[in-house]
């Protein structure tokens, strides 16, 4: 299939939540010779029309369910692809997604890359409170402690969390960053956040300039 048809097809396969068709497409596309970072934003513009969709009322729960699921079942064909560039060890980075939240798919890439870039990654999954946080950091001890948050209500939970890191001492030993689509630079700023990164290319760039100073 000629690239930009099978990038278009890609794109609404994740959108209409076409797990079905997708590891075959993302393969295809693949086979073509197609940079796989393409075809990872093409699966990535799928899920924004998704969420612009769903923002419209034109879709709705299950729609975004359903476009998760595809996501997740491409980037099964697509990792190994993207994987190639792995290099050493460059530090330990713990994950979470904040409490009441499930949105995982950011920050999953965000850990996908950073295993790439020769990082240890613990992923301590989604919908962690406070304590959580807390525990994993005394009990594996990284050198930065990244947090996602994808809603508007849950992203507040991230001030907690780093209230708590100060209250206890830890904040002194790791840094943390933050991301996810409601929070900012100025929201990382105002609840004590070390860093803030809008995608999960740019975190790995702060979180190597978060350790390297
Ligand atoms: Co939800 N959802 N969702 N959803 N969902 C959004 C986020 C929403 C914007 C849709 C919309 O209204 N347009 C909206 C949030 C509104 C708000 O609060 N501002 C929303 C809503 C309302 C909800 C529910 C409340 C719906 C309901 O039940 N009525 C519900 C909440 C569930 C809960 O968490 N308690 C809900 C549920 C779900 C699903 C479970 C169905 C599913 C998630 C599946 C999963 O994650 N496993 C889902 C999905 C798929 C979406 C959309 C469509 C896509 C999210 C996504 O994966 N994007 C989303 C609409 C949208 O984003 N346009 C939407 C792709 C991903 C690569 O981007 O996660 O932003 P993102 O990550 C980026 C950056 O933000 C950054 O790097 C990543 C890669 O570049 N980043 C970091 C993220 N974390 C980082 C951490 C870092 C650094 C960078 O350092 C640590």
């Amino acid at each position: 299939m000629e690239n930009t048809n099978i990038f278009i097809s890609i794109t609404e396969a994740i959108r209409d939540g076409d797990s079905y068709d997708i590891a075959e497409m993302v393969q295809s596309s693949l086979d073509s010779g197609n940079d796989p970072y393409k075809v990872f934003n093409a699966m990535i513009a799928g899920l924004e029309q998704c969420g612009t969709l769903f923002e419209e009322k034109e879709f709705f729960l299950p729609d975004l369910i359903m476009a998760g699921e595809a996501f997740t079942t491409g980037m099964e064909v697509l990792e190994p692809h993207l994987a190639q560039t792995s290099i050493g060890q460059a530090g330990k980075v713990l994950l979470g997604t904040v409490a009441g939240d499930v949105h995982d798919i950011g920050k999953n890439l965000v850990g996908f890359l950073l295993k790439s870039a020769g990082f240890e990654v613990i992923d301590i999954g989604t919908d962690n409170d406070t304590e959580k946080f807390l525990q994993a950091v005394k009990e594996h001890q990284p050198d930065v402690l990244g947090m996602s948050a994808l809603l508007t209500t849950t992203m507040l939970g991230m001030g907690d969390v780093i209230k708590t890191l100060n209250e206890e001492g830890l904040h002194e030993k790791i840094k943390v960053i933050i991301g996810g689509g409601p929070v900012s630079k100025r929201f990382a700023e105002e609840i004590g956040a070390d860093a803030y990164a809008s995608d999960a290319v740019e975190g790995v760039k702060k979180i190597k300039e978060l350790i390297e100073c």
